[in-house]
Formats: structure tokens, C-alpha cells, sequence
């Protein structure tokens, strides 16, 4: 005697074999990495093992050449862009561009044109590096890009490049300025979200002068957020093992991989519980997201 599947045992089947290709999808979309913790954030080195193509100096059009970090798995990953600060080049960033991709995401850290080049210059340098990787990268390199998610980062007046190129281009997902430095002060015109670093002891960027006024410019109808460091210098984006890692990675997965697995580290109890007084000496935000 054969048994026959019941109507309900068949409708179900029918439901899964719909349902399951869209289950894949939106996992593919969230890169199939684990869910969050304060631990995995908090960590050097997120799960994912990474290659890097150095892009030369002679092969870089609008920029100064760099370093491009990817992920050795297959996948659509967002693009991130960093630029050093005044005078310094991409090694003092670079920790932070490995960072990043261990997380998922096809880092280009740069050098600029000239190390003397202003916040302007490297915001345009900033979009051609992330052209780069979209149109010019090897091929390895592209097949990983999602060109749909794009970001920028910087320290200093690579810093300011970085909320200067959110002004000017608001389909970027998402800026992380860190100790920024520049001499225009209002960025009410942003509307990528954007998460500023700023450091309590900056005697070259000053917070009441810099991070403070750039964070208090952003409008209140994009996503934003300030941490000011506690016992922290102008220079402490050129070091690991700093708060600024966790929240590039949280930040970055919110808004550019719009992964909301991420937001209680961001605007609930993970967050809450970490970001004391000894971390931050001043937090604001425009939670919930
Ligand atoms: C590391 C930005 C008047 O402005 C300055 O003196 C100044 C100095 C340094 C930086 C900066 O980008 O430092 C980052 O080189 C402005």
C-alpha cells in the first residue's frame, strides 16, 4: 500500500519550496555571518579570513593608489573607502581597513594624491578610490562588490574628506569620520548616516571646534551618532584594540549591510552596558535605528 501525502502535507511542501528561496536571499544579503556579540565585536579580527591587492600609484586614477582588503569567500560585500590624515599615508589606517573585512566588506585604504592634500580633495579621492574597486579592480576583487553599498571613512582631514563626501553624495550608505578635521563646519545638507569619532584630549582637531560642531550641524532627520573617546588624543584612530573598531564594524553592518542585528549595539542594553564613562566621556545619538 503507498501512502498518499495528505492536501495539508502538500501545501506545506509548496509553502517551503516558495519560502526557501527567499530565505537564501536574505541570507545572502546578510553575508551568512553569525549574530553579533559584545565579544565578536569587540575582537581584532572578525570571522571571515581576508586577501589584500595593492592598487599602485601608476594604476590609480584620482587618488594616490592604496590597499584593497577583501574576503577570501565568495559573496556580494559593501565597499568601504578610508583616508589617512594630513602628511600620513595609508598604513596608519590600515589596521582598521583588515579590520572591516574580516567582518565582510571590500576595504580600499589609500594614499592621497599629495599628503598635503585638504579635506576636499579627499573626498573626490575617496569616490575614485571606491570606483576603483567597483569598475577597475582585478576581477577576484569586483565579483566580491555589491556597488549598490558603498561607505567612506577618515582620520583627520581624511576625516573631513569623509563627511565632506557624504555631502556631495548622498547614495553612500554610511560615513565614519574619525578625529575629523575641517575648516567648513555645517553639514546639515547630509543625508547619509553617519557615526563621528571625536577624542576628548585633541589638541590638532579640537572636539569644540571640529567633532562637536560637525556632529551638532548633522540633521535630526539622518541617522547620526557622536562618541567622544575619554583620555584619547588626535591621534588615537592610528591604533588597534580602540573603541573605534567595534562601532566601525557596528556601524558599517547597520547602514550599509542595513543589518538590524547590529542596532542593539548601537541604541540598546550591548551599547548601554559598554559605552561607559572609562570609553566614552560623551555619547549623543538620534536612536532608535
Ligand atoms: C595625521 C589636520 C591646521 O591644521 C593642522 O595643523 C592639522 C594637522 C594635522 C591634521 C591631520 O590630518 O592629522 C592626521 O597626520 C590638521
Amino acid at each position: 500500500m503507498t501512502t498518499q501525502p495528505s492536501p495539508r502535507r502538500l501545501a506545506n511542501t509548496c509553502k517551503l519550496a516558495l519560502a526557501l528561496p527567499f530565505a537564501a536571499l536574505a541570507l545572502a544579503a546578510q553575508a551568512q555571518t553569525s549574530p553579533p556579540t559584545s565579544a565578536s565585536l569587540n575582537a581584532t579580527a572578525g570571522p571571515l579570513s581576508v586577501s589584500t591587492s595593492s592598487v599602485s600609484s601608476f594604476a590609480a586614477r584620482g587618488f594616490g593608489g592604496g590597499t584593497i582588503y577583501y574576503p577570501n569567500a565568495t559573496g556580494q560585500y559593501g565597499v568601504v573607502a578610508i583616508s589617512p590624515g594630513y602628511t600620513a599615508r595609508q598604513s596608519s589606517i590600515a589596521w582598521l581597513g583588515r579590520r572591516l573585512a574580516t567582518h565582510g566588506f571590500v576595504v580600499i585604504t589609500i594614499d592621497t594624491n599629495s599628503t598635503l592634500d585638504q579635506p576636499p580633495s579627499r573626498a573626490t579621492q575617496l569616490m575614485a578610490a571606491l570606483n576603483h574597486v567597483v569598475n577597475n579592480a582585478n576581477s577576484t576583487v569586483r565579483s566580491r562588490v555589491d556597488a549598490s553599498k558603498q561607505a567612506v571613512a577618515g582620520h583627520s582631514m581624511g576625516g573631513g574628506g569623509a563627511l565632506i563626501a557624504a555631502q556631495n553624495n548622498p547614495t553612500l550608505k554610511a560615513a565614519y569620520p574619525l578625529t575629523p578635521w575641517s575648516v567648513s563646519k555645517n553639514y546639515s545638507s547630509v543625508r547619509v548616516p553617519t557615526m563621528i569619532m571625536g577624542a576628548d584630549g585633541d589638541s590638532i582637531a579640537s572636539v569644540a571646534t571640529h567633532s562637536r560642531l560637525f556632529y551638532s550641524s548633522l540633521s535630526s532627520n539622518v541617522s547620526k551618532a557622536y562618541g567622544e573617546l575619554n583620555n584619547a588624543s588626535h591621534f588615537t584612530p592610528n591604533f588597534t584594540n580602540t573603541p573605534i573598531g567595534r562601532y566601525a564594524v557596528t556601524w558599517m553592518k547597520r547602514f550599509v549591510d542595513s543589518d538590524t542585528r547590529y542596532s542593539p549595539f548601537l541604541c540598546g542594553a550591548p551599547h548601554d552596558s559598554y559605552a561607559t564613562r572609562t570609553v566614552f566621556d560623551r555619547y549623543e545619538d538620534n536612536c532608535p535605528y
